[in-house]
C-alpha cells in the first residue's frame, strides 16, 4: 500500500480527514488498524504492572508497613513529576489504609536528593519507614545511611541506574532495572508510581476504579517531566486528560475551573504544558515546593482556595524574576563578550535566584542558538549552574570530561546542572569552547524550520482543528503539527507593538488570520506578500467566536 493508499483507508475506516490521516502517516503509522489507537481513546493499552522487577517485594513492603503500624514518609522531589507521584502516593496509599507523611527536597537548602541533613530531620521526625519516589536510584551512600538509622527504604524511580551497583534497598521498582522486563521505560515517576499503587490495588482486592481520581497527576508528572509519548503513555495522559471536568479531586477540580481554558469539558496538552506546570512549579522554583503538594493533597474547599493564591502569587513573582533575570543576563553577555560571541555562553552572576536560571538558560539558549550556562555564584563562593543545549550540542558529553571541575553535577544531552568553584568560571570558559570544537558544534542563526506537511490553506479549518484533539496529548514524540503552504498572499499587513505581526493570510478563497510573535525580522518578507508560510493552526477565541488562527514560525 502507498502512503496515499493507506491515508485514504485511515480517512475511511475512521471518518476523518485525508490531512489528518496524513499526519498519522507521518507519526508512523503502518496499517489501517494501527491508526486506531491514535483515535480511538478507549483502546486499552497498559501493560500488566507485575511484569515490573520486583513488584512484589514493593507490595509485601507496604502490607507489612500496614500491618506494623509503621511511621511512613514518603521522600519525592521539587519539580512536577517528583511533587506529583509523591501526591499519588499518599493519596492513594491513605486511601487503602496506609496513612503516610511527606517531605520534599528544596532547592535552596540541599538541593535535589536525600542529603545527610534531610536525613536528620526524617530521623528526628520518627521515620521508620522511607519510601522514595522520583529520586533514590543512584542515592547509594544516602540510603546506606537511612539503613544505618534503622529506617527501610523503598525506592520508586524512573531514572537510570548509575552503573556502579544499586543502592541497598528494601525493594527497587525501576523500570530501567537490569532484566525488569517491564517493556514501557518511558514512565515518569507518576507513572511508576501509578503502576504500583494499581497492582497493589489488584493483589489486595481494592477496586481499581478508586485509582482513577489519581489519573490527571499522572498527566500532569509526564507531560511536565518530558517523557517520550509512546503507546501506554498517550493512554495514561488521556485517561486523566479525560478525568480532569469530572474528577473528586478538589485541587483537580481547582486547576480545571480555572486553568482548562479552550473549551468544556476538554483540557488539552497546552493546558497543562503551558498554564498548569508552570502554576505547580512555581513554588518551588520561588521558596520551596510543598505549597504545591499541599495543594494537590487538600481536601478543604476554603484552605485549598488560600493555597490556590499562593500558588498564583509565587507564579506571578517568579514571571518578574525571570524576565528580570533575563535582562540582566542579556546585559551580562554583552559584558563578558562584547560583539564576538563564544560558542558556549557561560553567563555568571551574583546571587541570581537558582530557581529560574534554568529557564532563563533556555531562553538565551534559543535565542542565541548556543548551548547557555546561567550561573548564580553564591555568597559562599560555590557558584550553582543551569544549563541548556541548543542544536547539537551535547551537555553531558562536554561535561563528562571536565568533571574533575565541578564540585557535583549530573545531566542529559540537552540540559545539565553542576556546582562549580567561582574561580573557576574562566577555565570553565575555556574548556567548553575546546569540548564544542571537539564536537564540531557550529552555532547556526538561521536554523531552516521544518514542516511535517505542505497543505492548501483550505484544508485548514475549525473542523480539521476538532479533528487534530483526537491526536492528543501534543509533546514529546508527538509534536504538534507544522504546515507549509505556498504562494500566500498577505493582506491587512500590521506591525504590533513589541515586534509582533498581523496580518491574512490568504491562498484562493480562504483567508484565515495569521500571527507571527517577536518575528520583526520577517516584516520584509511578508510585506512583499507572496510568500511560502511555515506556520501552526490553532483555535483563537475572539469576541466568543472561535476561529482559526496561524501561528508563523517562518518564511521560505
Ligand atoms: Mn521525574
Amino acid at each position: 500500500m502507498t502512503n496515499a493508499q493507506l491515508s485514504l483507508e485511515i480517512a475511511k475506516r475512521h471518518k476523518v480527514s485525508i490531512l489528518l490521516s496524513r499526519i498519522l502517516v507521518l507519526r508512523g503509522v503502518k496499517t489501517p488498524e494501527e491508526s486506531d489507537i491514535w483515535l480511538n481513546w478507549d483502546i486499552p493499552c497498559e501493560h500488566d504492572p507485575f511484569l515490573m522487577k520486583n513488584m512484589d517485594k514493593a507490595i509485601d513492603f507496604v502490607l507489612a508497613a500496614r500491618e506494623r503500624k509503621k511511621k511512613v514518609w514518603i521522600y519525592g522531589d521539587y519539580d512536577l513529576d517528583g511533587i506529583s507521584s509523591s501526591a499519588i502516593l499518599a493519596g492513594a496509599l491513605e486511601d487503602w489504609g496506609l496513612v503516610a507523611n511527606w517531605m520534599l527536597p528544596n532547592r535552596f537548602d540541599g538541593g535535589y536528593g536525600l542529603s545527610a541533613g534531610t536525613l536528620q530531620k526524617l530521623q528526628n521526625a520518627g521515620a521508620e519507614v522511607l519510601i522514595l519516589v522520583d529520586t533514590g536510584i543512584t542515592a547509594k551512600e544516602e540510603i546506606k545511611a537511612a539503613k544505618e538509622f534503622g529506617m527501610q527504604v523503598l525506592v520508586i524511580d524512573h531514572h537510570r541506574p548509575s552503573g556502579e551497583g544499586l543502592p541497598e534497598a528494601d525493594a527497587i521498582l525501576d523500570p530501567f532495572l537490569e532484566d525488569c522486563e517491564y517493556p514501557n521505560k518511558c514512565l515518569c515517576a507518576a507513572g511508576v508510581a501509578y503502576k504500583f499503587l494499581y497492582a497493589l490495588y489488584q493483589k489486595t482486592g481494592k477496586p481499581l476504579s478508586d485509582l482513577e481520581r489519581y489519573l490527571p497527576l499522572v498527566s500532569l508528572g509526564t507531560l511536565a517531566d518530558i517523557v517520550p509519548l509512546n503507546a501506554e503513555n498517550l493512554f495514561l495522559v488521556r485517561k486523566g486528560m479525560n478525568k480532569f471536568p469530572h474528577s473528586d479531586c478538589l485541587a483537580i477540580q481547582i486547576l480545571y475551573e480555572k486553568l482548562g481554558t479552550t473549551e468544556k469539558n476538554f483540557v488539552s496538552s497546552n493546558d497543562i504544558h503551558y498554564r498548569m506546570a508552570p502554576l505547580l512549579n512555581a513554588p518551588g522554583r520561588m521558596e520551596g515546593p510543598d505549597i504545591s503538594l499541599k495543594f494537590l493533597l487538600c481536601k478543604d474547599r476554603e484552605e485549598i482556595e488560600s493555597l490556590y493564591e499562593r500558588l498564583v502569587e509565587c507564579n506571578t513573582k517568579r514571571r518578574t524574576i525571570e524576565l528580570d533575570i533575563h535582562q540582566q543576563a542579556v546585559k551580562r553577555l554583552e559584558e563578558i563578550y562584547g560583539n564576538n560571541l563564544p560558542k558556549v555562553l557561560i553567563i555568571d552572576s551574583l546571587e541570581w535566584s537558582i530557581g529560574v536560571i534554568g529557564i532563563v538558560a533556555a531562553r538565551i539558549a534559543q535565542e542565541y542558538k548556543r548551548p547557555t550556562a546561567i550561573i548564580s555564584v553564591q555568597s559562599n563562593g560555590i557558584a550553582v549552574a543551569s544549563a541548556r543545549s541548543a542544536g547539537s550540542f551535547n551537555w553531558h558529553g562536554a561535561l563528562f570530561p571536565c568533571r574533575s571541575l565541578f564540585l557535583r553535577w549530573g545531566g542529559h544531552i540537552k540540559a545539565a546542572g553542576f556546582n562549580i568553584p567561582a574561580e573557576k568560571i574562566s577555565e570553565l570558559r575555556t574548556s567548553m569552547e575546546e569540548q564544542a570544537n571537539i564536537q564540531g558544534f557550529e552555532p547556526v542563526m538561521e536554523e531552516c524550520i521544518k514542516y511535517d506537511l505542505e497543505v492548501s490553506l483550505s484544508e485548514i479549518n475549525m473542523s480539521f482543528l476538532n479533528e487534530l484533539k483526537k491526536l492528543e496529548p501534543f509533546g514529546n514524540e508527538n509534536s504538534y503539527p507544522i504546515f507549509l503552504a505556498r504562494q500566500i498572499a498577505v493582506r491587512s499587513f500590521k506591525i504590533l507593538r513589541g515586534g509582533h505581526l498581523r496580518f491574512y493570510a490568504v491562498q484562493g478563497r480562504t483567508s484565515l488570520s495569521a500571527v507571527a510573535f517577536n518575528k520583526p525580522h520577517l516584516a520584509n518578507f511578508l510585506q512583499k506578500g507572496n510568500v511560502n508560510l511555515i506556520f501552526e493552526a490553532r483555535p483563537n477565541v475572539y469576541q466568543g467566536v472561535e476561529n482559526v488562527q496561524l501561528i508563523v514560525l517562518g518564511v521560505v
